[in-house]
């Protein structure tokens, strides 16, 4: 509380100084120079005029004469970031060293190993009067900025037209993307983030059904799209030999549980408000937040996957469902069916052979809702900036950039003719960059020390053709175009809580989850057999573990977005 209000009245105090400076600059600047720009007379103008436009404000430092450099007078910022796997020091990366020129603004990096992120995160923000200036790519969970927004560590960007001044393309963004707003938005109004924002459908789709092709082709047989179609393509695709090698080795479908029902759910309606909430949505008799895994469809959902396994056209050991068996399977040519967001993690042969489905399954009753759909919000706290930082006008434009078309490219693929090349389809790396992966390199250690974007959480878009990952890519890109029609017309974003809501969230609703996703397995797999008294022993044990007050903490966090 105490830190807060200090912080109140630092940033009073900048704003007085910032006022006083500006007008200051602009006597200056008429004195020094006949030719006075049009925006230094505007500065005069408003610090005369009192109802006129913000700019009087902008602070001394700023450059507001161009877009670069940002700042008038060199600054330093320390930023500290997240550092995947294989991503070496940020001082290296070549998008970051050409920024430091383009904006003035000298980043001193404190690279953090993503293992020990979170540790990091929470000394830094205590360690008052030696905060860093910013947290990029740090993944800031929306309840965490909440906690350390509300003992003053962060600053709040709600206030003063911050964004709107001084980050105009993100503020538009937000504009034009409500979900973004609410996303970003806390309980207590303030926002402490920007985050990592989505605008495609390859990209806001992020799993896709991809079908074996060839497979289909070699038995004669059409695109599934209804349930029954889809339990006599995959029976065929175990039965009758689609390989063409004689034995009976397909596999028609490999996934993990939670991705199985998924991806079936939408055949009952489930799932109608997209892929950030897994265990709700809402009941559109009632208008009401429902819990899927409890819900009489799920039931219907579990008997149907159960009866793809009894069969034999799932994968016996889905349980311990991962991309490299999937990989195996694809250069076997043993896999039917495919689900993931990309083809990027299977071998490149799975490009003859896959396409994307051309409608989402359809159920008994005819609904066809395909529930794996982000808002335009990828993931939150992306770039925070501390209560010590002493430019945060200029930090917001450092990031703001990344928030436009041009930014958005120069982000990925950093500068044309030096990293990237345009061509016919969009951009891609110069052949220096991509050779690497001849050498073993995979992709993103190939591009590890030119762009920033590996391991995800980037303050900027995932926008064709400014993005350059697989998603982008012909296949996957029309698989997400042919799922765009079945997707929810409201995706709910991700919800804020407070921190009452959220430990009632992590206390009650994670065994909740815990409990049915053991209990989905146990339902597929037939160790629990479906029928009236065992449906309703589950239902009851979920109602007995609280389920009622995290439907109430569901009802309000809904409200505030509505
Ligand atoms: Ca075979």
């Amino acid at each position: 509380m105490k830190r807060k209000s200090m912080i109140a009245l630092a940033l009073a105090s900048t704003m007085l100084l910032s006022a006083c400076s500006s007008s200051n600059g602009a006597s200056d600047t008429t004195n020094s120079s006949s030719n006075s720009s049009s925006s230094t007379t505007n500065a005069t103008n408003n610090s005369e005029n009192t109802t006129s436009e913000p700019d009087s404000s902008h602070p001394s430092y700023l450059n507001m004469d161009s877009q670069f450099p940002i700042v008038n007078e060199p600054i330093t910022l320390t930023v500290m970031v997240s550092q995947g796997a294989v991503q070496g020091d940020f001082e290296d990366i070549y998008v970051f060293q050409q920024y430091e020129e383009m904006t003035g603004i000298n980043i001193e990096w404190i690279n953090v190993p993503s293992g020990v992120r979170s540790e990091r995160i929470n000394l830094a923000m205590n360690d008052v009067g030696n905060m860093p200036d910013i947290f990029l790519k740090m993944n800031i969970s929306s309840v965490n900025q909440l906690q350390y927004g509300d003992d003053g560590a962060i600053l709040d960007l709600s206030q003063a037209n911050l964004l709107e001044t001084y980050a105009p393309n993100f503020y538009s963004f937000m504009e034009d993307n409500p979900n973004v707003k609410q996303s970003q938005t806390s309980p207590n109004g303030e926002i402490y983030s920007l985050p990592a924002a989505v605008d495609s459908p390859a990209t806001k789709i992020n799993r896709k059904i991809f079908i074996n092709q060839t497979w289909l082709d070699n038995l004669g047989l059409a695109q599934p799209v209804t349930y029954e179609d889809w339990y006599n393509v995959l029976y065929a695709f175990k039965y009758d030999d689609p390989n063409g090698n004689g034995i009976q080795d397909e596999i028609p479908l490999t996934q993990s549980a939670g991705n199985l029902t998924s991806m079936f759910q939408g055949m009952w309606g489930l799932g109608n408000r997209g892929i950030h909430h897994t265990s709700f949505d809402i009941d559109e008799t009632t208008g009401s937040v429902r819990h899927i895994k409890t819900a009489d469809e799920y039931r219907e959902v579990l008997e149907y996957i159960h009866k793809l396994y009894t069969d034999g056209l799932i994968d016996p050991e889905f349980l311990t469902y991962n991309d490299q068996k999937a990989s195996a399977l694809v250069s076997n040519d043993q896999l039917g069916v495919y689900l993931n967001t990309n083809l990027a993690m299977l071998p490149k042969e799975a490009e003859e052979h896959f396409v994307g489905i051309e409608a989402a399954p359809m159920g008994p009753n005819g609904d066809q809702v395909w529930s794996f759909m982000r808002s335009s919000l990828h993931s939150t706290g992306a770039f925070i900036i501390s209560s010590e930082c002493e430019y945060p006008e200029a930090a917001l434009q450092w990031v703001d950039y990344f928030f436009s078309d041009e930014g958005m490219l120069f982000y990925h693929y950093g500068v044309e003719g030096e990293t990237y090349i345009q061509t016919d389809d969009g951009y891609e790396f110069m052949p220096y960059i991509l050779d690497r992966m001849d050498e073993g390199k995979s992709y993103d250690e190939a591009i590890a020390d030119i762009t920033p974007y590996g391991y995800g959480n980037n303050p900027t878009v995932m926008k064709a053709p400014y993005f350059a990952g697989a998603e982008e890519d012909p296949i996957p890109s029309q698989a997400a175009a042919n799922l765009l029609p079945y997707t929810p017309d409201e995706v709910w974003p991700f919800f804020n809580y407070t921190i009452e809501e959220n430990k009632i969230i992590t206390d009650i609703n994670s065994p909740i989850n815990s409990y049915t996703t053991q209990k989905t397995a146990e339902f597929i797999m037939g160790q629990t057999p479906i029928n009236d008294d065992t449906w309703k022993e589950y239902v009851d044990t979920v109602y007995a573990m609280g389920l009622e007050q995290v439907l109430e903490v569901y009802e309000a966090a809904y409200a505030r977005i509505k």
